[in-house]
């Protein structure tokens, strides 16, 4: 029947899009986890938020789909191409409360602390990544990969600014987290 397999040509290509959506974060992350900036990072696989303010460059920002409902964090990279800068707050329409955390090692033990401030080097980078500096979203509305969270940046010196944060599947970071 026409209609059916329609249907059904539409469903597969779907899925077929999510699989090129999770091999591409997977790819992605494996490539950038632990080494230096590389070309590679700036074009990854998967749709990202790449916004200029100021001196800034703002690349590679995505967020694990939650495990959990009540935390999501978000990840970026933060290129600075003039004098020091830092990321003051951030905000988001999908939750009432964006920290910038930090995560720490004290012995076996990982913990999160609030930090007022993202310092962002003159001429530097700053790349907000699992188990080092990210957004942490208090309690966000449901996040599901595939779709996009907007979030607002305020810098101390380059002001405010917005980005489209991909969500990504959780497979595509577990190797690093
Ligand atoms: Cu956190």
């Amino acid at each position: 029947m026409p209609a059916r397999w329609g249907r059904g040509l539409k469903n597969r290509a779907f899925s077929l899009a999510v699989i090129a959506l999770a091999l591409g974060g997977l790819s992605y992350v494996l490539t950038t986890g632990t080494s230096p900036p590389t070309a590679a990072e700036s074009k990854p696989s998967f749709p990202t938020a790449n916004v200029a303010v100021g001196s800034l460059r703002i690349t590679g920002a995505y967020i694990p789909q939650p495990a959990s409902a009540s935390v999501a964090a978000a990840y970026f990279t933060i290129t600075n191409f003039g004098t020091a800068d830092a990321l003051v707050s951030a905000s988001s329409d999908v939750t009432q409360e964006v920290g910038l955390h930090q995560s720490v090692t004290s012995g076996t033990v990982g913990t999160m602390i609030d930090v007022s401030s993202l310092t962002v080097p003159a001429r530097g980078l700053v790349r907000l990544s699992p188990g080092g500096s990210h957004l942490m979203l208090m309690n966000p509305t449901p996040l599901v990969s595939g779709g996009f969270v907007e979030m607002r940046l305020t810098f101390r010196q380059a002001g405010a600014v917005s980005i489209r944060v991909p969500v990504v599947p959780l497979t595509a970071v577990s190797g690093v987290s």
